[in-house]
């Protein structure tokens, strides 16, 4: 008799299982080590959850139509063997939500510490990357081949290990790219470091959604970014690029002895040096701002950068923005 009420139970469970399976949306591949750790995390406790919860409720309605007829309920009775086995059981599930929630926090690429971060930022294949929030926008500050650049988007290679070093000028912010399945807070006065690497199927022509989490005043809302994830080759061209726009715009700025190599010779004169000459300040297009604002020392180059390898690597970079995957596939 009691073993035929356990069958009925458990075959209640199953069947409530079928629904699940047959609805379950296939898993998306993990964009980053980072989203396959937190993915991992989730689909082992809901697989862990699901039957545990079919088989209490299974219990729950079967005595629910067993006794509907019983006017009086009966006193329980004292069974160890019973309270010993849900507390024990109760114990085990409690332990392997631990051990699991261990397993995926525990690691750098989840919640890195301090000096963890600071391992791999002294590793020469890390990408770093400073992340500045402020209300309310984003700013992230680059170091390539020894020169520092500033951009509004954020751009990461692909395949590449990644600290992001987050900070705040002002109050609480967070840094959250679901798509990404990365997310720390920017607390002022405080670094919080993110490292992740991104898998080459993050890499696409659209860019990711950066939000703040953390509501942080009037303009919460509207404190977004995009990220764009290249792949290694695009990343470098880019990030070349970004060097010389800033490289162009430190020695635009220096007026008094700036442009000094080839570009005296040509007409494609700097704006730096039109009081020199006075005549040929033609190719000044300004419209060659530069989408990623560039700038060294807070200065922006959309000002000066107007020799013609200025104009043409700053219109390459914004189409580089545009579309990374098609460039690659070019
Ligand atoms: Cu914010």
């Amino acid at each position: 008799m009691f073993r035929k009420r356990i069958a009925s139970v458990l075959t209640m469970a199953v069947l409530g299982l079928v629904p699940f399976v047959v609805l379950a949306e296939p898993a998306a591949a993990a964009t980053s080590v980072t989203d396959n750790y937190i993915s991992n995390l989730s689909d082992l406790l809901l697989a862990v959850a699901l039957p545990i919860t079919l088989l209490v409720e299974g219990v729950l309605f079967y005595a629910i139509w067993k006794f509907r007829k019983a006017d009086e309920a009966k006193p329980t009775q004292e069974n160890r063997r019973l309270e010993l086995t849900w507390t024990v059981a109760t114990a085990v599930v409690l332990m392997f939500v631990g051990l699991a929630a261990y397993s995926a926090m525990g690691s750098p690429y989840v919640l890195p510490s301090h000096t963890e971060a600071q391992q791999m930022m002294d590793q020469p294949n890390t990408t770093s990357i400073h992340v500045d929030a402020y209300q309310w926008s984003w700013e992230f500050h680059y170091k390539h081949n020894g020169t520092n650049f500033t951009s509004s988007t954020l751009v990461m290679p692909a395949n590449k290990q990644i600290v992001l070093e987050i900070t705040s000028r002002d109050v609480d912010h967070s840094f959250h790219a679901p798509a990404l399945g990365l997310k720390r807070d920017a607390i002022p006065g405080r670094t919080n470091y993110i490292a992740t690497r991104l898998n080459s199927s993050a890499v696409r022509s659209q860019p990711y959604q950066l939000y703040c989490a953390e509501f942080c005043g009037a303009g919460h809302s509207n404190m977004l970014a995009n990220i764009v994830v290249m792949n290694q080759s695009d990343y470098n061209h880019w990030a070349d690029q970004q060097v010389q726009a800033a490289q162009n715009a430190s020695s635009g700025s220096s007026s008094g002895n700036a442009s000094t190599t080839s570009s005296t010779s040509t007409s494609s004169t700097s704006t730096s040096s039109t009081s020199a000459n006075g005549s040929s300040t033609s190719s000044t297009s300004t419209s060659s701002t530069p989408t990623s604002s560039t700038s060294v020392n807070g200065s922006s180059t959309s000002s000066t950068s107007t020799s013609g390898t200025a104009t043409t690597t700053s219109a390459t970079s914004s189409a580089a923005l545009a579309a990374p995957e098609a460039r690659g596939a070019a």
